[in-house]
């Protein structure tokens, strides 16, 4: 096809994204071409630049992106020239024994392939203009005026909805989101703690209230990152650089502790504290993460009674059935998603957003085209 763009190119950890120009490859028969018009700048992102996250490159990144389809290949299924799409990075085949048992985030091929940062045929869909080889980031590659991706990865939502709300959707607001609403069974009324208030945290405190939760006590060490919680939803807040997050929860709730603890916030500190914080017979639900190879130590009592613990990668994501209605709910404006929103940059200005991310200045950065 030869199309060329500009994309955001990682060539060695640890150094800054070179924007250049790269040469798309032909797109296959299941594929569709999606001119990206905006990209959140997510975590994971920058863990691939620090090098703490390996993977092979010359690599483009970004995995939190909306845009249009502007091609679909002769065997592309659901999707239409024109269609506004979010795009999933949890591709899955649909007939391995995960896929089999609704867990897609396990499908044998997705993890296996991951390391590989190809797309999900197992080729490569871009060059440098050299003609070596580029890798995608989590299947995508988004961080780029156009992304070619299987037609299963492109899901059509409402055409309302501004691309740069729209994209957080495909990440960081679905692993919260999701987090309360698919991973965790929150009641009516239900007391919730959401522990770290950037993109996950605020989308999971939202999820609580869309779940329905009596009360939400947002958890952090920032005070603007509390101010937003509540504007997001949260009936409480706690500064855990002044305050005892156990004790607030407890005095909440005649000792108890709370039902339901959403960890977000990727600290070993936080993830002890969930376990501290949840009642006897509550439910954890882990949406944050530190490095594989990092101890984390719990207090064995605060492990027992009949606690539950559950990790989840991407909010339970179905990304063709939770997409549209989160499009909907922000639609509506039951989910509020410009509120996410630090800054828009052009992809010339990534690795300053990165740097903004890195110093939790931000919470999200959108690069909009
Ligand atoms: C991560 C969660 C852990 C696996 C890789 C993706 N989520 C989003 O950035
Ligand atoms: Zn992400």
């Amino acid at each position: 096809m030869g199309l060329k763009y500009k994309a955001a190119v990682l060539h060695a950890p640890k150094s800054p994204l070179l924007v250049e120009t790269i040469e798309a490859e032909e797109l296959k028969a299941d594929d569709v071409l999606v001119r990206i018009r905006a990209v959140g700048l997510c975590h994971t992102d920058l863990e691939v630049i620090e090098g703490a996250l390996r993977n092979p490159m010359p690599i483009v990144l970004g995995h939190e992106a909306a845009g249009v389809v502007e091609k679909v290949g002769s065997q592309a299924r659901g999707v239409a020239v024109g269609d506004h799409v979010i795009l999933s990075w949890n591709p899955h085949c649909g007939h391995c024994f995960y896929c089999d048992r609704d867990l897609p985030i396990l499908c044998e091929d997705y993890l296996r392939q991951s390391p590989l940062a190809v797309q999900f045929d197992g080729a490569s869909r871009a060059r440098l203009a050299d003609g070596r080889e580029l890798k995608h980031l989590m299947y995508l590659g988004a961080l780029a005026e156009y992304c070619i991706v299987p037609a299963q990865q492109a899901i059509v939502v409402q055409k309302e909805l501004p691309f740069e709300q729209a994209c957080l959707i495909g990440c960081g607001v679905m692993t919260g989101v999701g987090g309360a609403l698919n991973v965790a069974s929150i009641r009516h009324g239900d007391t919730v703690m959401v522990i770290g208030c950037g993109a996950v945290g605020l989308s999971a405190v939202q999820g609580a209230r869309l779940a329905g939760a009596g009360a939400i006590i947002a958890v952090d060490l920032e005070d603007n990152k509390l101010d937003l919680a509540k504007r997001l939803g949260a009936t409480h807040a706690v500064n855990v650089s002044r305050d005892d997050a156990v004790d607030f929860a407890r005095k909440l709730t005649r000792g108890r502790g709370a039902d339901v603890v959403l960890e977000s916030a990727g600290h070993p500190r936080a993830f002890r504290l969930s376990s501290e914080a949840v009642r006897p017979g509550g439910e954890v639900i882990w949406l944050g993460k530190v490095d594989v190879e990092t101890d984390v130590a719990f207090r064995w009592g605060s492990l027992m009674q009949e606690k539950r613990i559950r990790r989840s990668s991407y909010g339970g994501a179905r990304p063709l059935r939770d997409f549209p209605l989160l499009a909907q709910a922000a639609l509506d404006g039951r989910l509020l998603l410009d509120e996410l929103i630090t800054a828009r940059i052009a992809l010339e200005q990534v690795n300053g957003g990165f740097d903004a991310l890195k110093r939790g200045a931000a919470i999200r950065s959108v690069v909009v085209f």
